[in-house]
């Protein structure tokens, strides 16, 4: 069905920060909508993310102008068939004419990219996840399946979604896959509750960061980790059988001028330093999944320790940025072995359906991401479903922002498995 008009405007995210929310209308009367995330720990080679810097509005973080030029895109998508997601990804590159979507701004352009993909789906009367599964076996040229995720729930947290010491930003936790996403959801949920109380009794604050995970003023992150374990403990479970462990270190915000600092642990770390610390951390927890334990420039350092590790799920997040070229770069280079998915971070979601099938044909695992800034737009969730990603990491089950992914893989589960 033809695009005939596209609206949009300024909302907020869970950090209070305007982002876009854009509808999308079609010719037979359906439409569809979708709203933008926005990233604190951002990777340099990110999709450009344009802001307003008009310090009369909202501190300089407005939208107004990406507002505006997601309208503007009519002229170019207007008689376009909102089914024809490659050709208006790329008519929207087009019509930008840069390298990291910096005129129109990736929010802009992906908030256009996005509510097409929803009002294609509402026009056909068919759900969302399964519109962009029959996409994505069209962009990957391969019979995909679909499947519920197994969900990566951040129960603490550090960095800069934080305001406290601990050095790493992301603490999670897995279910193991034995269990279906709601039994592991609801394990996940009691683990997170047994947390709390954990940190009330130690007389320690149960505030949450960010991503709705707990932040309280720890310096170690062996701290954290032994807290997690006991938290599973308490819930009956048993540690890495029925619960496991993942880490986003975040390290491009630790890293300045060819040191690591760790200022919640008080220490400073060259690379090959860097590599030994992650080393033994992983090995003492037996953790699961570790993304960017370095920096995103520090290829050597990802090497290395990709190479030392078969076993152990090696996520590229700041370094790969979703971006296909700089993916089959790592593949070649033997960097990482699995990657982080974020729509906003190439700006068009059929770009990151190209980069999630080279990932999946290059053997690499798949993590659907939300954004540390988030809205109640749970897109993410039908996505990990339809391109059958394996894996999402959508924050604590806390907070609507986070917990609306949940909600809908809940809903999501019950219509394909009733
Ligand atoms: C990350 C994300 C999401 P941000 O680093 O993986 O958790 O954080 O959106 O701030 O980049
Ligand atoms: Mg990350």
């Amino acid at each position: 069905m033809k695009i005939s008009k596209i609206k949009s405007i300024e909302v907020l995210d869970s950090r209070a920060r305007p982002t876009l929310c854009t509808t999308v209308y079609l010719d037979d009367g359906s439409t569809g909508q979708a709203m933008v995330p926005s990233g604190a720990s951002t990777g340099q080679l990110e999709a450009y993310e344009l802001r307003d810097k008009n310090d009369q509005r909202y501190c300089g973080l407005g939208v107004q102008n990406a507002v505006k030029n997601s309208e503007e895109a009519l002229k170019i998508l207007k008689g376009v068939s909102s089914e024809d997601q490659l050709i208006i990804d790329n008519k929207l590159i087009e019509l930008d004419a840069t390298e990291n979507k910096s005129k129109l701004g990736a929010n802009a352009i992906l908030s256009v990219s996005l509510a097409c993909a929803r009002a294609a789906s509402n026009s056909m009367s068919i759900s969302l996840y399964e519109y962009l599964n029959i996409m994505y076996k069209g962009i990957s040229n391969k019979n995909s399946t679909m499947s519920l995720p197994v969900p990566m729930l951040n129960i603490m947290n550090g960095g800069c979604h934080a305001n406290n010491n601990i050095d790493i930003q992301e603490f999670m936790i897995i279910p193991s896959n034995k269990f279906n996403f709601k039994d592991g959801l609801m394990k996940s949920v009691e683990v997170y509750t047994n947390l709390k109380s954990i940190l009330k009794e130690k007389g320690l604050s149960v505030s949450v960061g960010d991503e709705g995970g707990f932040a309280p003023n720890l310096k170690t992150s062996e701290e954290v980790l032994d807290l997690i374990i006991l938290s599973i403990e308490r819930t009956g479970l048993i540690y890495l059988d029925d619960m496991s462990i993942a880490l986003d270190c975040a390290a491009s915000e630790l890293f300045s001028k060819d040191s690591y600092k760790l200022t919640g642990e008080n220490k400073k770390f060259s690379s090959d330093e860097m590599v030994f610390y992650m080393q033994a951390l992983v090995d003492k927890y037996e953790i699961k999944s570790v993304e960017d334990p370095f920096d995103e420039k520090d290829w050597d350092a990802w090497k290395t320790f990709t190479k030392n590790n078969n076993d152990l799920q090696i996520v590229g997040d700041d370094i790969f940025v979703t971006q296909e070229k700089i993916l089959r770069k790592g593949i070649e280079s033997k960097v990482a072995n699995s990657i982080l998915v974020k729509l906003n971070q190439v700006g068009t979601l059929s770009e990151t359906m190209q980069a999630i099938s080279l990932a999946k044909n290059s053997g690499f695992k798949t993590i659907i991401s939300h954004r540390s800034g988030e809205t109640e737009d749970s897109f993410i969730a039908d996505f990990a479903v339809a391109v059958d990603a394996g894996q999402i990491k959508t924050g604590a089950p806390a907070r609507s922002d986070r917990t609306s992914k949940y909600n809908r893989l809940l809903l999501i589960e019950d219509e394909l498995y009733p």
